[in-house]
């Protein structure tokens, strides 16, 4: 909960209509997912069920944040009036809430269409999730208070995590592209670079008080820039998953092959006969 600062009809608006957006965003994503899932070779399907969890719970929560600012704002004196705080509070656990759970299943959704080993995988898979659930639970108490000290001091416990993530992220994918066919490795590349400047933008609105922005602009900014992050980060990165499980989909008697190649492979070079 916060204090909401008076807004003119203009600022009240631009929030309102990009909540709306957002909410038309994650419906028509998780509508997409639905559907593309059927194209997919059946091993790259689940991809598709995480991104409809992801956008349906996103989309879910924007419906009670977009109710939640429609109820902490009236309209005093007309037209050429403002937008007045009402006694109802503007309740940010939702979009915390929404990012504990999505953060960590945008992490699931990669992973899945990374070429990585069998053993590999569930560890990955657990250091993202666990990485990513921490992030946004070392952020939220910072969030909300009046002291900058207090703001850096979770900010920065939230970011160790962060880092450690983008890190983990940026060379485990560098790696999967180094063996994933040329169409691929775009694909992957793009997606890590889209990850990167998306998710760069959350610390920075965080940390919005410390740059002067206050009040009113720092409001518009936080949630405009927030709706903007997660329809690229969930629905943008959510259909360029499906590109790269789309691309894999055709390729998978190829991928079984070479797979098969590799133990054969190995199991000859392992062999004490023929090596003799
Ligand atoms: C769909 C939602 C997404 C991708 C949310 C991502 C959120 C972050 C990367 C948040 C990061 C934060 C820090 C690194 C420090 C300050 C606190 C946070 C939680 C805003």
């Amino acid at each position: 909960m916060h204090n909401l600062p008076d807004l003119t009809l203009n600022q009240y608006s631009l929030v309102y209509n990009f909540l709306s957006l957002t909410i038309a965003a994650m419906l028509a994503g998780f509508v997409f997912f639905v559907l593309a899932r059927q194209s997919l070779a059946e091993r790259y399907r689940f991809s598709m069920v995480v991104s409809a969890l992801v956008v349906g719970i996103a989309g879910y929560h924007y419906f009670r944040i977009f109710n939640n600012w429609h109820d902490s704002y009236h309209l005093v004196g007309g037209l050429g009036g403002n937008y007045v705080a009402t006694e109802v509070p503007f309740n940010d656990l939702y979009r915390y809430v929404d990012w504990f759970l999505t953060v960590p299943l945008l992490m699931v959704e990669l992973v899945h269409v990374m070429k990585v080993e069998r053993g590999v995988r569930g560890s990955l898979m657990t250091k993202l999730v666990i990485a990513a659930a921490l992030m946004i639970a070392l952020g939220y108490p910072g969030q909300n208070t009046d002291s900058n000290a207090v703001r850096a001091l979770w900010g920065t416990l939230s970011t160790l995590p962060f880092v450690y993530l983008l890190y983990v992220l940026w060379t485990e994918v560098g790696k999967t592209m180094a063996v994933e066919p040329p169409q691929v490795a775009v694909l992957l590349r793009n997606l890590r670079l889209l990850t990167l400047a998306t998710w760069g933008f959350y610390p920075i609105a965080y940390m919005a008080p410390f740059f002067g922005l206050k009040g009113a602009g720092s409001e518009v900014f936080t949630q405009v820039g927030y709706s903007i992050a997660d329809i690229t980060a969930k629905v943008g990165y959510g259909v360029m998953i499906f590109a790269i499980a789309k691309y894999k989909s055709g390729n998978v008697e190829a991928e079984d092959e070479a797979a098969r190649r590799n133990v054969a492979g190995s199991s000859v070079a392992g062999s004490p006969v023929r090596s003799a």
